[in-house]
């Protein structure tokens, strides 16, 4: 406060000056409502971070959606990951994610849909009471695991943001960092990693929005803070680290599609019918252990099969 400014101030001394102040502290009040209407009514309460891996995960319900299988041991599916950000090695992003920071974090809602926004990664995780779901997930290479991921399906995200009729897919970017991200100094895959979803796919209850994994805070090399996953199609569709969801008329260039068109498309389904030009796609090995299984039709989700009635997935492999 300037020196000799008196305290107190009669209405005939008002400037244009002090309306305008007036109205920009209006203005970012408004703003910050428009925050909490996109969120909706259980979120007014602001949610604790969930910034540390390891830390458990509380409320979790069990899903209908989940599979009676054996679980894969955390150790493997904290040891063995496909994050080319960090490593093209399975055994290295356990190491090189170790100090990534996952808070702050916001996520950009852009493109076609009505509410536009910069989320905050810890609003976006209360959108919904996280749920377990175990899914099988198969990678493109041929091995695969079972996964109790914690999270919600994607499309209590893709509701809030009110997607516009125009908009026919979803895309999800990856963060940009080549500071904390060794693997983008590399031009293995061109960055930041992009996928992408038609409107429909992304809209189906078995789509997840996922934070965590066996109870916990999933660490840093399954994709922390915010990934999602996709059970029926093969595990590249399954983004990691995302910090930009966009909502447009066109399907999205996804980063595998790009960098070896031939033999990766924009679905990727499962589908042990269709091989790989390098190799079958029929059977897969489940981590640990060691006869190889058949590889089942969407990965044994048959409930997304009306998703693609009429679609030669030969075509659209
Ligand atoms: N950003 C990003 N997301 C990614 C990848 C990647 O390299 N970068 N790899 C994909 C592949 S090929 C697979 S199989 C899964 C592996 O997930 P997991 O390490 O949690 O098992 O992540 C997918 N998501
Ligand atoms: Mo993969």
């Amino acid at each position: 406060m300037r020196m000799g400014k008196p305290n107190h101030i009669s209405s005939s001394e008002i400037t244009p000056r002090d309306v305008y102040l007036n109205r920009r502290k209006f203005l970012a009040a408004a703003a910050v409502a428009g925050a909490a209407a996109f969120a909706g009514i259980d979120e007014l309460v602001r949610p604790a971070s969930l910034a540390r891996a390891d830390e458990k995960i509380g409320g979790v319900t069990k899903s209908p959606f989940s599979a009676n299988e054996k679980i894969t041991p955390v150790n493997s599916v904290t040891h063995y990951n496909n994050y080319y950000e960090f490593s093209t090695e399975k055994e290295g992003p356990a190491e090189l994610a170790k100090n990534f920071r996952t808070r702050p974090w916001t996520v950009t809602i852009d493109g076609a849909v009505e509410k536009k926004q910069v989320l905050d990664v810890d609003t976006i995780i209360k959108f919904a009471a996280p749920e377990e779901r175990i899914y099988r997930h198969r990678c493109v290479e041929g091995w695969s695991i079972v996964v109790p991921w914690v999270g919600f399906s994607l499309n209590e995200l893709v509701k809030r943001a009110q997607p516009l009729g125009k908009a026919k897919f979803v895309e999800f970017t990856t963060i940009y960092d080549v500071k904390q991200m060794p693997g983008q100094r590399r031009n293995v895959l061109d960055w930041p990693y992009v996928e992408g979803l038609r409107m429909d796919e992304a809209m189906h209850p078995l789509a997840l929005l996922c934070f965590g994994m066996y109870g916990e805070v999933l660490p840093n090399q399954d994709g922390a803070p915010l990934r999602i996953v996709l059970p029926w199609k093969y595990g590249f569709k399954s983004a990691k680290a995302i910090v930009r969801i966009h909502f447009t008329e066109h399907q999205p260039l996804n980063t595998w599609n790009k960098a070896a068109p031939s033999e990766y498309g924009f679905y990727s389904n499962v589908n042990p019918n269709v091989d790989h030009p390098r190799w079958s796609q029929k059977t897969e090995r489940r981590l640990g252990e060691f006869f190889k299984r058949p590889t089942l039709m969407f990965n044994g989700y048959d409930q997304v099969a009306s998703l693609y009635a009429g679609m030669d997935l030969k075509k659209n492999f």
